[in-house]
């Protein structure tokens, strides 16, 4: 299939996306996020930006899950951090990232275990059981990636760098579709 031709089941616009994800069950968010093709344009509305801390745009958010939109500017990065419970999925619309994922020792310190470096279209996956990670913009312009959770995170727990410990903290929005 040349690159022009398009998937027929592709979905081109985040109202499709959404009714898509609102049709089906967590164990298929994978295969929904996959056959997502949406320009970087379809999330124009959905954008802010800070220069204190990348900002957390709320797609949709009901019972079952939440879609977020992710705005970075270059060089910034989330907190070592878990998904309260829930299951994450990222997927990258434009930039380029760096996850990096710890898990707890025996003592209980973070421990790195591994980086990936994804752009745009790459989908990673995250779960408690596979520790805490953090995120951070590798790109030298404004980047954005798209986090589906489900079901929704109301708090996790964050590192604290200067302290060392865990903190729990509530996860809140910078906009609301
Ligand atoms: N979990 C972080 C957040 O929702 C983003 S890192 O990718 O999961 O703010
Ligand atoms: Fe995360």
């Amino acid at each position: 299939m040349s690159s022009k031709e398009q998937n027929p089941q592709a979905l081109q616009t985040l109202d499709e996306l959404v009714t898509a994800l609102s049709e089906e069950d967590s164990t298929n968010y994978s295969d929904i996020l996959r056959l997502a093709q949406l320009p970087s344009t379809a999330f124009e509305s959905c954008c802010s930006w800070s220069s204190e801390s990348y900002t957390r745009n709320c797609v949709i958010e009901n019972e079952d899950f939440e879609l977020i939109l992710l705005c970075w500017q270059p060089g910034q990065l989330t907190p070592i951090h878990d998904h309260g419970g829930e299951e994450c999925w990222v997927k990258i619309i434009e930039g380029e990232f760096k996850e990096t994922v710890y898990k707890e020792d025996d003592a209980g310190i973070l421990e790195m275990v591994k980086t990936t470096e994804s752009k745009a279209n790459d989908i990673t996956y995250m779960i408690d059981f596979m520790g805490f990670h953090s995120l951070e913009n590798l790109s030298e312009k404004k980047s954005l990636s798209l986090h589906l959770y489900a079901k929704p995170i109301r708090s996790c727990q964050v590192f604290d760098e200067e302290t060392g410990e865990l903190t729990n903290k509530d996860l809140t929005y910078d906009t609301i579709a």
